[in-house]
């Protein structure tokens, strides 16, 4: 966990050009989700914490897990939509030699991994994100969570999370919510998340 991470939030920029990740992701969606809905969380979150002088020292993964709704909404919106951004990137590379093995004892394949990441995604109910994540035994799992909520950190250490609201891709892809998420699979940034692995 990263405990350095509290009020007052100030936005990190978009890791890439909003053009970058096309044709799977236009920039106008990028720039929609970035500069509008990831923002508009973290300026309501700053404006509730504004209010809350109690709650400023409270770093933001705990945040996520707070009782006030309000609160635990808009932390996750940053929360999640910071960890999804890196978890692209338009400089594709595959994953590591020791990635590759941890996915293959995992899943079998990678193939299996991406069938699983896809479906999974596809079969969610409304919004939410979908998670690679690492359990307690050391392998890896395909998650689900609802609306802005997130993993259980004590238990699970996020690789990459894909945000499955339907900004995420409806001004590309319509409902055609698979379609985003095949294409997803080309930009999957395996290096930073190899990196929080190891951390
Ligand atoms: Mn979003």
């Amino acid at each position: 966990m990263n405990f350095e991470n509290y009020y007052p939030f100030t936005p990190a920029p978009l890791p890439y050009d909003f053009e970058a990740l096309k044709p799977y992701i236009s920039e106008y969606t990028l720039y929609f989700h970035h500069d509008k809905h990831y923002k508009d969380y973290l300026n309501k979150l700053n404006e509730l914490l504004a209010a809350s002088p109690f709650m400023q020292n409270v770093p933001l993964e705990v945040l996520t897990k707070t009782e006030n709704a309000d609160l635990r909404k808009n932390a996750g919106g940053v929360y999640n939509h910071e960890l999804y951004f890196n978890s692209l990137t338009p400089n594709y590379k595959e994953p590591s030699a020791k990635m590759k093995k941890l996915i293959s004892d995992s899943f079998g394949s990678e193939q299996n991994m991406r069938n699983k990441l896809i479906d999974t995604g596809t079969a969610h109910t409304g919004s939410g994100y979908i998670w690679l994540a690492e359990n307690p035994n050391g392998i890896l799992e395909v998650l689900t969570t609802p609306n802005q909520d997130t993993i259980d950190f004590d238990k699970f250490t996020p690789l990459m999370n894909i945000d499955l609201w339907e900004h995420s891709y409806y001004l590309d892809k319509q409902n055609r919510r698979k379609d985003y998420l095949n294409g997803i699979m080309n930009i999957l940034n395996w290096e930073k998340a190899e990196d929080r692995l190891e951390r």
